[in-house]
């Protein structure tokens, strides 16, 4: 006898989307048909994450051939040419930017031209992936500044202050694969079922605590950092702050976010003030300082740089430019900026 089981009823991310495109009398389809190019390469690259560290497949350099001897090539590659070739020939995209690919990438001849453009990490804390670690694929979509335009979309089209997203969100490849997006109406999380292919809403309405427990950062750079922020660490470790903290850091950005996104907390990315390292901080403001902070935005938390100025009122001048991110918990965001 069939039991109709609790995930049978759940809703899948393409009814989802499907749902809220009615909502908008003037949405014309594009952005739905948009995110399910995006959905398909995400369950493609699920497949190969699944699958790394197997004999026969995707982990390390590119320079290795495979029992087939067929031409390996790093996962972040793999998952750069799985995201931008599904994503490429939507038709509702007028240029995309990849973290793998220095250049704008431009829609192929043959294609037509959208109204969005899209800014890419396609598998970012990949130096995580040999020792199994979470990883995640993080993503921004924005309206092109002239969305009559049918001409290949610029590089003024990408470089948009990230309070203009019409969505964003990321994909982590964790105990499940969870994609993770806002479209401005709050967060909603969906959760893959490998048994029927499909992402189904298992989180309708995330909300990242108010404050949290947990602080990530990575304290090998301890003596990088400038005072003022070595004090700000010093201080939320002691015992004159009034509440106990967890140090948690995983080095994969979606990983540490999407804990503190659940539980609460703040993480910490400033910039090297005694080295040339990372002058600016480590993370790429485009497609992956902003998307996280319209999230965590979204969800009710702070996202600021380590001066204090608000991640979605920066306005990029470069594709591949850096910044600090200190994003999480409104009060934890609150008590750095008033230590800072
Ligand atoms: P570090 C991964 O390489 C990444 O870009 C983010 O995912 C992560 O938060 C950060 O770098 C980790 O950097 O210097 O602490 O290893």
């Amino acid at each position: 006898m069939m039991q109709v089981k609790p995930q049978d009823n759940l809703i899948s991310l393409s009814q989802f989307l499907i749902e809220e495109q009615l909502k908008l009398p003037y949405a014309t389809g594009g952005f739905t048909a948009l995110m399910s190019h995006l959905v398909y390469a995400a369950k493609v690259v699920t497949r190969e994450v699944r699958k790394a560290g197997l004999l026969d497949n995707i982990l390390g350099s590119n320079s290795t051939q495979n029992v087939q001897g067929e031409t390996q090539m790093k996962l972040d590659e793999y998952a750069d040419r799985i995201f931008t070739n599904a994503l490429s020939i939507c038709g509702h995209l007028c240029v995309m930017a990849s973290e793998e690919q220095e250049d704008l990438i431009h829609i192929p001849e043959g294609y037509k031209c959208g109204k969005y453009t899209i800014a890419i990490d396609p598998l970012d804390g990949s130096s995580n992936i040999d020792s199994n670690v979470s990883i995640g694929t993080i993503f921004s979509i924005h309206r092109r500044q002239d969305i009559e335009a049918k001409t290949p979309g610029t590089k003024e089209d990408l470089l948009q202050p990230g309070h203009k997203q019409r969505c964003a969100g990321y994909i982590i490849y964790g105990s499940s694969t969870m994609l993770v997006l806002s479209t401005g109406n709050g967060v909603v999380g969906f959760t893959l079922d490998p048994s029927c292919g499909e992402f189904l809403l298992s989180h309708p309405n995330m909300k990242m605590p108010e404050s949290g427990s947990i602080y990530s950062v990575n304290e090998g750079n301890y003596n990088y950092w400038s005072p003022e922020f070595q004090n700000y660490i010093k201080h939320i470790k002691s015992i004159e702050d009034d509440k106990p903290r967890s140090a948690r850091y995983i080095g994969s950005l979606v990983a540490d976010f999407h804990r503190n996104l659940l539980k609460g907390g703040i993480f910490l990315y400033p910039n090297d003030t005694k080295s040339n390292k990372f002058p600016n901080g480590k993370l790429r403001l485009l497609y992956e300082s902003a998307p996280m902070a319209f999230i965590a935005e979204q969800a009710g938390g702070m996202a600021v740089t380590i001066k204090g100025e608000r991640i979605l009122d920066l306005h990029p001048k470069e594709l591949h430019e850096r910044s600090t991110l200190i994003v999480g918990s409104k009060k934890d965001v609150e008590q750095f900026l008033n230590f800072i």
